[in-house]
């Protein structure tokens, strides 16, 4: 397929409430939606930077300008047979995942369609649908946490992710405990707030039999967190630190998690995830689909990569009206009651991305066209 032209939107997205995670708060999305036109297909992407480089290390500015200035000459006007021989076009480009993650998925959705397959069949997924968790920020005070859980509870969601940091940790999960019981499916993400220093609130964790904690220690460690893992029950969960399939490998070798989350952009693409999911069928390992408050693409990436066989657990992918007003796709994604989202049977990523709603989040757009030798 010959990728003829690219398109990049920034766009900033205001969320339904402001989300807080140890490292802070956000309350509009910015996001970097991609197009991606190649012999009469249409192919979408999205860049799930942060505004600022709080969760990695980059930034919607840092991706424009990777993808302006390397990846997307890497491949306009080229010829690739399939996806992974799309990425090899920019395999010596070090780092910047997120910026590869956009233009590499807008690939797979063009690539699928060409096929006539849904993006999830193209990536080698069955599932029909997905159970889905979702992810509870900081909140101001434990009555609002309770709350929250039960609102959450009520609309069907199958697993609650309690957002941790110092000072915000055991008490909040105790209360959820007390209020909720001991079957509710509850586990704890830190974002990297605690060092070994303080493996004592760490270990008190242990009494309310977690699912699991996400990335406890540093965001570039996997020494420490084996260090952890061996005086901890609670399984550990990677996030931040494994940008990798390889990552991972090493992450299991060292004991240093025993479940993973996989998200597409800090992982650099689908093709990555494909390996993840792979290594972690292989391993018996826990695998499910984490998030970055998503606008509609990224959401149907993210649904369509959870139908692959490896993701078995609930993952971060919420409907959408739990982010947002109003989102850029048609049809949003919708929890059924049973806690489950359909995955789209269409080609693609199976939704129909409103141009005119980009167009009024758009901050900036920029489009990229294959040279004269067409
Ligand atoms: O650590 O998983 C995280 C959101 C932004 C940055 C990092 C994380 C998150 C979430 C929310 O937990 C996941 C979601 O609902 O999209
Ligand atoms: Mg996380």
């Amino acid at each position: 397929m010959r990728v003829e032209r690219v398109t990049l939107w920034l766009i900033e997205l205001r969320l339904k409430a402001p989300f807080e995670t140890s490292f802070g708060r956000e309350t509009d999305r910015e996001l970097i939606i991609v197009r991606l036109d190649a012999e009469g297909v249409t192919g979408w992407g999205e860049v799930s930077t942060m505004a600022q480089p709080l969760y990695n290390y980059e930034t919607g500015e840092t991706a424009w300008h990777v993808l302006e200035r390397f990846l997307i000459p890497a491949v306009i006007g080229r010829d690739f047979a399939d996806p992974r021989a799309f990425r090899s076009a920019y395999r010596p480009i070090r780092g910047h995942h997120m910026a590869k993650a956009g233009l590499e998925n807008a690939f797979w959705d063009a690539y699928a369609k060409s096929r006539g397959m849904s993006l999830a069949a193209a990536l080698g997924g069955k599932k029909e649908r997905i159970p889905v968790g979702v992810s509870i920020g900081i909140q101001p005070s434990i009555p609002a946490l309770l709350q929250a859980v039960e609102n959450f509870a009520a609309q069907g969601y199958r697993r609650f992710k309690i957002k941790i940091k110092p000072g915000w940790d055991v008490e909040p999960i105790a209360a959820v405990r007390k209020r909720f019981g001991d079957a509710l499916p509850v586990m704890a993400d830190a974002n990297s707030a605690y060092t070994l220093d303080q493996i004592d609130v760490l270990r008190r964790l242990d009494e309310f039999g977690l699912m699991m904690i996400e990335q406890p220690l540093g965001e570039d460690d996997i020494v420490d967190h084996a260090r952890l893992q061996a005086q901890l029950e609670t399984p550990v969960c990677l996030d931040e630190s494994i940008l990798t399939a390889e990552d991972a490998r090493k992450a299991f070798d060292l004991g240093s998690c025993r479940i993973i989350n996989a998200k597409v952009g800090r992982l650099g693409g689908l093709c990555e995830v494909q390996d993840l999911n792979a290594l972690c069928l292989s391993r018996g390992a826990p695998l499910w689909c984490g998030g970055m408050l998503e606008s509609g693409v990224g959401r149907a990436i993210n649904i369509a990569l959870t139908a692959m066989p490896g993701f078995t657990l609930p993952g971060d992918t919420s409907a959408s009206d739990r982010y947002y007003h109003e989102d850029i796709v048609e049809p949003s994604a919708r929890l059924s009651p049973d806690g489950t989202l359909d995955v789209p049977k269409g080609p693609g990523i199976g939704v129909e991305v409103v141009l005119a709603r980009v167009e009024r989040a758009a901050k900036r757009t920029r489009e990229f066209r294959a040279g004269a030798r067409a």
